[in-house]
Parts: C-alpha cells; sequence; structure tokens
C-alpha cells in the first residue's frame, strides 16, 4: 500500500464521515430557510390585515350614526352594507360604516384594493362584524352600543389562517 496515498477504507470512511456532517447540516438549512419564508408571510399577512383594519376604522360606527342626529343603541341599523351599497362599487365608494364589512371576504380572488384591484393572490382577508354586550364584550343577539370587528388573514395556497385581530369599536350614547 501507499503510504502516502489513500486506502479505499480510508476514503470509504471519509465519505461516511462527511455524510453525517454534511446532512443535518443541510437539515438545518433547509428548516431554516422554510422558517424565513414562513416569517416573511406572516408579517406580510399581518400587513395586510392591519390595513384593512385601518380602512374600517375610518368608517362611521353606524349607518344611522351621523352629527345630524344622535341614535342610542336601540336605533342603529341591521348589522351589514345598507340598501344600494355594493362591493363592486369598490368598498370605499359604497361602504361607509364598519358592518358594511360584515362577511366581506377575499377567498378566491386573493388581496383587493379598495377599488376591486387584485393585487396579491399568495393572501386572502375575512371581516366578521357583530354586536357585542358593550360591559361583558360577549355575543348578543340585540343591538348594543359595541361592535366587534375581526380581521384575519390566510394564505391561499395551504388555507391557513396567519393572523386575526379583533377590534372593538364603542359608540357613547
Ligand atoms: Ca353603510
Ligand atoms: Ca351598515
Amino acid at each position: 500500500m501507499d503510504e502516502k496515498g489513500f486506502s479505499l477504507i480510508e476514503i470509504l470512511i471519509a465519505i461516511v464521515l462527511l455524510t453525517l456532517v454534511i446532512f443535518p447540516f443541510m437539515d438545518v438549512v433547509t428548516i431554516s430557510t422554510k422558517a424565513t419564508i414562513d416569517s416573511k408571510k406572516r408579517f406580510k399577512a399581518s400587513n395586510y390585515a392591519k390595513e384593512l383594519l385601518e380602512e374600517i376604522k375610518l368608517k362611521k360606527f353606524d349607518e344611522k350614526d351621523s352629527k345630524s342626529d344622535s341614535p342610542n343603541s336601540g336605533d342603529w341599523s341591521e348589522i351589514g352594507s345598507d340598501t344600494g351599497e355594493d362591493e363592486n362599487n369598490g368598498r370605499n365608494n359604497d361602504w361607509d360604516d364598519i358592518d358594511d364589512y360584515y362577511e366581506y371576504t377575499e377567498e378566491g380572488s386573493g388581496i383587493k384594493g379598495l377599488e376591486g384591484n387584485i393585487y396579491d393572490e399568495k393572501f386572502y382577508r375575512k371581516v366578521e362584524v357583530k354586536y357585542v354586550e358593550d360591559d361583558s364584550l360577549e355575543d348578543t343577539v340585540g343591538k348594543s352600543n359595541t361592535k366587534k370587528v375581526i380581521v384575519e388573514c390566510y394564505s391561499i395556497d395551504k388555507k391557513e389562517k396567519y393572523i386575526e385581530i379583533i377590534w372593538y369599536s364603542k359608540k357613547s350614547k
């Protein structure tokens, strides 16, 4: 055997050792790459959800909420968009109060801008709006001076919910 070269056994041992060293490392790389992609997606999703909530926050508490009259809880409108208000005209054109966003969904389309233009097909948002008890914030069947708004953002490929933001809008009598 040539003392200066490597024997077949030595080469085989070297390959086995390299494999043992490299493979776990590759796993780590794969996992951390996945984690990075995931956290980037989560970051995007949370921004989309916040963006929509900020839009909702700019709206009136209720359809009947105006400066000219001062309605109390019994006079508030039913949850949902109101007569003549069509989402297809763009959220910003027709929707003027918080609960117009009731059951809003971008599932099947993707993130939509104010005028209905789709700008990210990898995510979608959903909104729920309901009256809750003013003090306990528990769900209520009647009307109250508090509305609960839930904005969620999902990834379209995995149907996974990335974020859910809850906001309570309170209207003093
Ligand atoms: Ca409205
Ligand atoms: Ca409404």
